[in-house]
């Protein structure tokens, strides 16, 4: 609990009505801070405006996204005005924020005639925004009009983040995910304060980028998916759409192409990368470990280049993800061979390399992040690199792994890690996960969710949620709210949300669903 001073809210412990529906802590993730204000509440009606900071163009932009939640279920115009007058309406507005917030966090004032939200970046008021739709009716999220009472309850939030990174990784290799079904991902994890949108873009069963120069890559490698599908991969302009529409809730893309393991899409296209120059067949099985690109020919290293050159090209974000895990069928002694070579050429485009931890193996320099997805809270060559003064990553399997079957009866995901209901993908303490790394080497968390056996939106939504809410949560709220009672409290609530938003959800019997 943030109890910083006397009169700040309780999250474990509700003692009104009020409180026990919604409340100023009805959220997730937790703010940092919150003190509930029982005599204040606002009421958004005909003529509420969103006011957004004269002269941004980004506050603007974010005012609009608010509005354009907000109108198909409360039916309400909502203008979105430069904030040169005020009036009944909610404000974002730049700057005269507490210092705390930072880069990311905001702060929110909800009283009888106003609200309004302050940060120090459009990204702090995208955040605030996602805060205050949580903090209106279920029924807001609906695309049909809805009776209200909008009614958002008084009092004021200082909100802001424990962790840099945030971040939720689709495989979109081993099956593809058209453009509309990764914006719909986007939309749904933008609301739980995710910044980082993880692509793993390659793998042996596909291969979902166009790379120039290299056509058969898409035409040959992209071609199928595990259990024989037609695959797919982005164009170009379809991958920077993607990255646009990120950006414009504040996530940044980290495309992924695994190397020099899972590579038989690549490896199927172009023979001359194999050591013995024979193309494989293309692979639509769920095996793992069995393809390595050459280590000895040179040609792998301009095929390497020419891949991270375009990424780095496309993707804005620092990080370009190489991936680097399960390399069974690379020698050891060539796999740092190979990353010693390739963490450079990513460095010489202008980015840092992400790899999974195998990658803390290599001796790389600080600026390589590993992200760890081990099984337990011991990893030596992790410590080392952090060490050297890498940061790390966490995405340990058997919590935060999405692609884990919640109980014996899930009819989709895997189990190797183990079964991750949403207790246990909230149980754990990213600070002190891995024994003898400090919270001040943790970068922050991801959930990865690998796709072997999911195929649509549908399946997407039904591993996602509940969990990915507990992983952002672990990300973004102070470790002083961690509280499972009040987070299945408030994880009840966003089911009525996901109800409306058409999410199909896991209705996880450990919760207690309000609708
Ligand atoms: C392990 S985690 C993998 C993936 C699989 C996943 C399935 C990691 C770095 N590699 O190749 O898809 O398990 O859960």
């Amino acid at each position: 609990m943030a109890v910083t001073t006397a009169t700040a809210a309780t999250f474990s412990a509700p003692t009104t009505a009020a409180q026990a529906g919604k409340s100023l802590t009805s959220v997730i993730p937790a703010p940092a801070e919150a003190w509930p204000d029982a005599r204040q509440a606002f009421r958004l009606n005909w003529g509420t405006v969103i006011f957004t900071e004269a002269g941004s163009r980004e506050a603007m932009a974010v005012g609009r996204q608010l509005a354009d939640v907000l109108r198909p279920s409360t039916g309400y115009p909502l203008p979105v005005l430069p904030a040169l007058a005020r009036g009944h309406g909610i404000s974002l507005l730049l700057g005269g924020a507490d210092a705390r917030v930072g880069q990311e966090g905001y702060q929110l004032a909800v009283e009888r005639d106003q609200i309004v939200i302050r940060a120090n970046t459009p990204a702090g008021l995208y955040a605030g925004t996602q805060t205050l739709r949580q903090l209106l009716p279920a029924q807001v999220e609906s695309k049909t009009r809805h009776q209200g009472p909008w009614v958002v309850p008084g009092g004021r939030i200082v909100d802001y983040p424990r962790f840099a990174h945030r971040g939720a990784m689709l495989d979109v290799a081993r099956h593809f995910f058209g453009v509309d079904e990764v914006k719909r991902y986007i939309d749904q994890i933008a609301q739980y304060k995710i910044n980082r949108l993880h692509l793993h873009l390659s793998d042996d069963q596909g291969w979902r980028i166009e790379i120039p120069g290299w056509p058969r890559l898409t035409s040959h490698g992209g071609s199928t998916e595990v259990g024989g599908g037609p695959g797919g991969f982005y164009t170009r302009s379809q991958y920077l759409e993607l990255v646009a529409y990120a950006k414009a809730r504040y996530i940044t893309v980290i495309p992924e192409i695994d190397m020099p393991g899972h590579t038989n899409a690549a490896l199927a296209s172009y023979a001359e990368l194999n050591c013995n120059g024979i193309a494989p067949p293309l692979y639509t099985g769920t095996s793992v470990g069995f393809s390595s690109l050459c280590i000895d020919k040179e040609i792998t290293y301009k095929f390497v280049e020419d891949v991270i050159r375009e990424l780095a090209a496309l993707t804005p974000g620092e990080y370009i993800h190489i991936g680097g895990d399960e390399t069974h069928a690379t020698k050891p002694a060539d796999y740092v061979k190979f990353m010693q070579r390739v963490t450079p050429i990513v460095a010489k485009y202008g980015k840092k390399a992400a790899g999974w931890h195998e990658i803390a193996k290599t001796q790389s320099d600080p600026s390589v992040l590993p992200q760890y997805w081990g099984t337990d809270d011991v990893d030596e060559e992790v410590v080392a690199a952090t060490q050297r003064g890498s940061k790390v990553l966490l995405s340990p399997a058997h919590k935060s792994y999405l692609d884990m079957k919640y109980d014996r009866s899930t009819p989709l995901g895997l189990t190797w890690a183990g079964l991750i209901e949403v207790d246990t993908a909230y149980g754990w303490n990213p600070g002190s996960f891995i024994r003898n790394v400090p919270e001040s080497s943790v970068l922050g968390v991801e959930a990865p969710l690998w796709s072997e056996t999911l195929e649509n939106s549908d399946h997407i939504e039904f591993m996602a949620f509940p969990r990915l809410p507990a992983i952002a949560e672990l990300g973004w709220s102070p470790w002083s709210t961690h509280d499972w009672a009040s987070f299945s409290r408030r994880l009840a609530l966003q089911g009525d949300r996901w109800v409306h938003q058409g999410v199909n959800f896991y209705r996880s019997p450990t919760i207690a669903w309000t609708s």
